[in-house]
């Protein structure tokens, strides 16, 4: 029964951020390359339809972040690669990877959205 429940409710937070789906921020080429070379380095660990990986996969979407998704309830390894890296089953967790190629784990949808608004985010010119 929960799981009809959390089924039905995962299709309509799915279909809400479909209907609204956000615009993302249009940046010169130039600029969205050199935010693509950046974004390179991180990983997003997420279920399709968690509310929490939602509200982050929207603010990447807001933000034109082109970062890899990874489902973590889908595919095995990469369960593995977030209980091990990460140290927990829980998700949104975005990895980091910086440029010495030192990894570190992000957990809590808020805290995600910080980090990438303060390090990303490009002001609406219109
Ligand atoms: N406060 C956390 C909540 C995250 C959370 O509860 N995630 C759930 C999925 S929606 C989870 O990973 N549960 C553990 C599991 O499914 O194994 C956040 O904002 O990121």
């Amino acid at each position: 029964m929960l799981r009809v429940v959390r089924a039905i409710l995962g299709a309509l937070i799915l279909f809400f951020n479909w209907v609204f789906t956000p615009r993302g921020v249009k940046r010169a080429p130039q600029a969205q390359a050199k935010i693509d070379s950046e974004t390179k380095n991180l990983a997003l660990y997420q279920y399709k339809s968690c509310p929490f990986c939602v509200k982050v996969r929207r603010s990447m979407k807001r933000n034109s972040l082109n970062i890899e998704t990874r489902d973590a309830k889908r595919v095995a390894s990469h369960k593995d690669e977030l209980v091990n890296g990460g140290g927990a089953l829980k998700v949104p967790c975005l990895r980091i990877e910086d440029e010495k190629g030192e990894v570190s784990w992000m957990y809590e949808s808020s805290d995600i959205i910080q980090y990438l608004e303060s390090r990303f985010s490009t002001p609406q010119t219109s």
